[in-house]
Order: structure tokens, then sequence, then C-alpha cells
């Protein structure tokens, strides 16, 4: 973890096409020292009072905590403080190729020292009303995550299908009616079929990817925080889906295909 405050790093063209061809890149030490302490004193304090959001995804019965919260960027002034002055609304222009980046939302995933629960192989696009392929997330550990229970990912997989989004803890269909979409194939029956990228992470590092990319993690034997910050970029529009999203909006009013123009999408950065 750098202690000082990074250069502004202009991302490279490998780095770029490395984006659009796996859908997920590693950044390392892209956060200082101070950000990644301040990030930590926000998941500090949203753990101490989860907002309506919140929620304990540990399967019933089984040890530890599989914590999740969304969109408090508004509640906890550290998340702001954090990313507003960091490096990554930059980055995520540039990944993306967009001119704007607007905040989506964020979302913690608090995985505490002995959680089984997995994290399913899912994409997370379907989950949201959102339509677009400029989309990024940043998964941001707080804690030192070693390669056996870092979020994984399928490279190339934002490029097509979109696969059905289930309830982690029951597994039923959200957003769209059961049957709609195609099921997330079955990755772990044959993990060698895939091309699986994954990094050991210490705080300061984060993995920045597509909302298309199948990802998933193990349970976690140390505790494990991860902030995710989902950003988006020019092509994104307001789609209303059949049934409520994860997240919903509920007062967001944008019409079908409109761009995410309101207030509680906000322009983190511009070119
Ligand atoms: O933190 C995890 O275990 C899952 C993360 C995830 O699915 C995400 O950030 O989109």
């Amino acid at each position: 973890m750098s202690t000082s405050v990074p250069k502004a790093r202009p991302v490279d063209q490998e780095l770029a096409a490395a984006f659009r061809r796996d859908g997920v890149v590693v950044l390392r030490d892209v956060l200082t020292g101070e950000q990644v302490q301040t990030l930590a004193a926000g998941v500090e304090r949203n753990l101490a009072d989860l907002g309506p959001l919140g929620m304990n995804a540990t399967q019933p019965g089984q040890p530890g905590a599989f914590v999740e919260d969304f969109r408090n960027w508004g509640r906890i002034p550290e998340y702001e403080q954090a990313i507003a002055g960091s490096a990554l609304p930059a980055i995520a222009g540039a990944l993306m190729g967009s001119t704007t980046v607007r905040l989506f939302h964020d979302h913690l995933l608090v995985k505490e020292a002995g959680t089984l629960d997995r994290s399913p192989w899912h994409q997370d696009q379907p989950y949201y009303c959102i339509d677009g392929s400029q989309t990024i997330s940043f998964w941001i550990p707080l804690d030192p995550v070693a390669r056996p229970s870092t979020l994984e990912f399928v490279a190339g997989s934002h490029e097509g299908t979109w696969y059905m989004p289930r309830s982690f803890v029951k597994g039923t269909a959200m957003v769209f009616d059961e049957g709609a979409l195609e099921e997330v194939p079955d990755i772990d029956a044959d993990r060698g079929a895939w091309d699986i990228k994954g990094w050991a992470l210490e705080p300061g590092d984060a993995v920045a990817f597509n909302m298309l990319t199948l990802h998933g993690a193990a349970g976690s034997p140390t505790r494990r925080r991860a902030f995710s910050l989902r950003l988006v970029g020019d092509d994104v529009r307001w789609a209303p889906r059949p049934h409520r999203t994860s997240p919903p909006y509920d007062e967001v009013d944008l019409e079908a295909g409109a761009p995410l123009d309101h207030p509680s999408f906000p322009v983190l950065w511009r070119a």
C-alpha cells in the first residue's frame, strides 16, 4: 500500500485494451494509504449502521457473516471523500473510453473471518436498470486478500449472453421473469474450460471489471472487507425492468432510454 499521493497515472493503451478484451484488469497501488484508511473508516461506520438496503447474505446456519449494503454514498461521508479525490474516476473514463463518468452506486461486501458462503458466479448488469456497454465496477479490498478468497472473473464473458440474476441467498429469479434469460453456466464443474482470472490483493489495489463480466468468490478464512464502486459512461441509458432491481432506485423518474442525468447519478469526472 503506498503512503504518498500517486502521481496522475495515465492509463496506458495496453491496460485499456486488456479491459476491453477480458472485461477485467487489476490495478496495483491505485489508492493511497490515506484513501484506504478513509474508505475503511467509512466501511466501519456503514457496518455499525446499515442502511435500508443492508442485509446479511449468509446462508442460514452457516458460520461467519456475509454483510452487504448498497447506495450509502449520501450518508457515509468517507466514501465520497476517499473516492472523489482518487485516481479512480479518471481511470474509469480511460478504461471505458468515456468522456463522462457518473456514479451508479456503491456496494459494500464484507465477509467476516470464517465465512464459508460463496458469492455465486454472476454478472452484475442483469440486476440493474441500465443498458449500455460503458460500465465499470472497482472491487476495492480493505484487507489483504489471498488468491483462494479473491474475486474471480471469466475473461471475455462480458461480450455476449446476459444471464439470469438470482438472489444470492434463496436462488430465486430476480429482476426478470423466471426463464427469461439463460442460466449462469456451472463454471466450477469444469474450471479448466474457462479463462478464469483472479489476483491476490493488498489494500490500495483494486480490480476493475465490466458489469457483464461473470465473477464470483469463495468464502474467506480471514476478514475481507470490500467496497465496490459502480460507475457508468456516456452510452449508458435508463432501462426499467419487469421487477424490482438490486439495488432499487425508487426515486428515479427517468424515461426508458434516457441518459442518467439525475441527481442520484452525480458526475464524478469529465474529460
Ligand atoms: O465481494 C464479493 O464477494 C462479491 C463481489 C461482487 O459480486 C461485486 O462486487 O460485484
